[in-house]
């Protein structure tokens, strides 16, 4: 009898085994996907195009697309694009994949990341894309990199897009981002 319990344990402690790796299979696979899918159809259509100075008054909103997530209320997406520096998105995972619209389109200048202990600590962001809605419906990838190994990424760019997307990844620890300062 011993022994019979002992096979029933080995095999639920083997099925469990499985289960959880196979979980983490898809759910790296799932992240892996997140990443690589760089280039989508998007909207533009009906938008019109504004000058880069009006910027500055434009309506930004801020979306969290990391839909494998439950929602987290303490540190929202609209963080990102709130002007306070010391307010950040944070999507409770390793990876983050937020896309801000500014309804229409605007020649861009510059858009500053600002990611603090996020990006100049070797433990967090390992790569990360910033990508732009154009005015035909195509994500572009704007920029791209590796660890910032700094506080903050500016990025110069002459593109007009509707929608920035934002996407970053670390290796094991949760990572947010602070403010995407667009100009
Ligand atoms: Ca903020």
């Amino acid at each position: 009898m011993p022994i019979k319990l002992t096979k029933t344990h080995s095999r639920i402690a083997g099925v469990i085994a499985g289960t959880v790796m196979l979980a983490g299979m898809i759910s790296f696979g799932t992240a892996r996907t997140l990443i690589k899918n760089v280039v989508q159809q998007c909207g533009s259509e009906d938008r019109i195009v504004r000058s880069n100075a009006e910027l500055l008054v434009a309506l930004k909103t801020a979306h969290n697309n990391m839909v494998l997530q439950e929602p987290n209320e303490k540190f929202p997406a609209r963080n990102l694009v709130d002007g306070n520096f010391d307010t950040y998105a944070y999507p409770n995972y390793h990876i983050l994949d937020y896309t801000v619209d500014l309804v229409d389109l605007y020649p861009l200048d510059k858009v500053t990341v600002v990611w603090n202990e996020f990006g100049d600590q070797s433990n967090y962001v390992s790569k990360w894309y910033l990508e732009g809605c154009t005015q035909a419906g195509k994500w572009i990838i704007i920029a791209r990199g590796g660890p910032p190994r700094s506080k903050v990424t500016v990025v110069k760019t002459k593109e007009t897009v509707s929608q920035l997307r934002l996407r970053a990844g670390a290796e094991r620890d949760w990572i947010g981002a602070y403010e995407m300062k667009i100009e």
